[in-house]
């Protein structure tokens, strides 16, 4: 935690500014991707054959519920990643519609995890809706659903990809972000319950940044910046080393986010009801709250985080409180630009990333709920 603590904060007030008018240019809105969507929904499902016209029927409306909703941040961060990364003269009309279904592909993925992600956090809603798998018709069919969204992904790539350069490393990238974020599903899975009390010796920042790494940054950060780099043919994993480092930083920041509006959010901003403390996750709120604990504290964490009772969770909710558990987090996100800028102004790499695009990064991805 402390490495995001309080830090001297230097002037970077005017360099900050320069950046911002920048920025503009290479933002990417919802608007601009929409078009793309309907056109991946139309190649998923417009050939399809006709002895599977009701599967392919449920696939349109599962697609339509599960993936052009929230902000969508992963395809606007991969079209924003790709105009920064790609020379002028190729970022042309058609390799920008490529970054942007490589976009799509990843909020696929996305999509999928999150209906998975729903059932085994036991969530209610997302993105302001019931969650895919509580829609009336829908119920436990939800995970064929998540399996036919995840491989419709190499449908597309296939389509789309199968004569670019990139095709490889992208359908690698793939893969093995699937894996890595299945393995931090399963870490997140681990509960530390013995005797109806909580093991509160498994929350340990060693097991949290475990989860950062696996269920967060290899699909949030890291994907949509190396997909771009793929489509840019500019990838090179040894220089861009450091790099790496600095968005694991924005990941690490964007969990506690989300580790905080599950306890602290309003529903009617994030979309969705939390179930952390229920469910005994080892969110950046419990890890911070032993930190600060007294011995009768950790007692009542003991005997209440975990459990799904209404009164529990209110009980762990107002330890957090009185821990000043929010407190400590506003101070966090007002320090998160200043150190990811330190972090920037020290990498040294002969090869040397736009300063931008971490700034766009951080932007989209840590200031932009959901
Ligand atoms: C979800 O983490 C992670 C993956 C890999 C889908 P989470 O359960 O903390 O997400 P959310 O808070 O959005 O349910
Ligand atoms: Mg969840
Ligand atoms: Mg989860
Ligand atoms: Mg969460």
């Amino acid at each position: 935690i402390t490495k995001y603590m309080s830090r001297p904060r230097e002037n970077f007030n005017s360099r900050q500014a320069s950046i911002k008018s920048e920025a503009s240019t290479y933002t990417t809105s919802i608007d601009e991707c929409m078009s793309c969507f309907h056109e991946l929904t139309t190649t998923l499902t417009i050939n399809q054959n006709k002895e599977v016209a009701d599967a392919t029927k449920r696939f349109t409306r599962t697609l339509k519920y599960n993936v052009p909703k929230g902000k969508r941040n992963r395809v606007r961060a991969t079209v924003t990643a790709y105009k920064i990364l790609e020379s002028k003269v190729r970022l042309t009309p058609e390799n920008l519609r490529l970054a942007q279904m490589l976009g799509w592909c990843i909020e696929l993925l996305n999509a999928a995890m999150l209906i998975e992600d729903d059932i085994m956090d036991a969530s209610t809603t997302r993105r302001g809706s019931p969650c895919w798998y509580l829609v009336e018709d829908i119920g436990m069919h939800a995970l064929s659903d998540a399996v036919l969204v995840e491989n419709s992904v190499y449908n597309i790539l296939k389509t789309y990809f199968s004569r670019h350069k990139c095709y490889s490393h992208v359908m690698d990238l793939f893969h093995r972000t699937t894996l890595l974020s299945a393995l931090g599903q399963s870490i997140d899975s681990q509960r530390a319950t013995e005797n109806g009390l909580c093991n509160l010796d498994f929350y340990s920042e060693h097991i949290y940044e475990k989860l950062v790494k696996y269920k967060t940054h290899y699909y949030t950060c890291e994907f949509p910046v190396r997909a771009a780099l793929y489509l840019a043919e500019k990838f090179d994993h040894e220089q861009y080393k450091s790099y790496f480092q600095i968005l694991y930083d924005l990941s690490y920041y964007y969990q506690l986010q989300n580790d905080f509006l599950d306890c602290f959010g309003s529903a009617s901003l994030t979309g969705k009801d939390g179930t952390d403390i229920q469910e005994g996750k080892c969110t950046w709120l419990i890890m911070t709250a032993l930190h600060k604990a007294n011995t009768a504290q950790r007692q009542i964490l003991a005997e209440n985080y975990g459990k799904c009772d209404t009164r529990n969770v209110s009980i762990v909710r107002n330890l957090f409180k009185e821990l000043k558990i929010p407190e400590t987090y506003f101070s966090l996100e007002n320090n998160i630009s200043n150190v990811i800028q330190e972090r920037i102004h020290n990498v040294h790499s002969t090869m040397r990333l736009p300063d931008i695009l971490f700034y766009e990064m951080m932007n989209l991805m840590c200031k932009n709920v959901s």
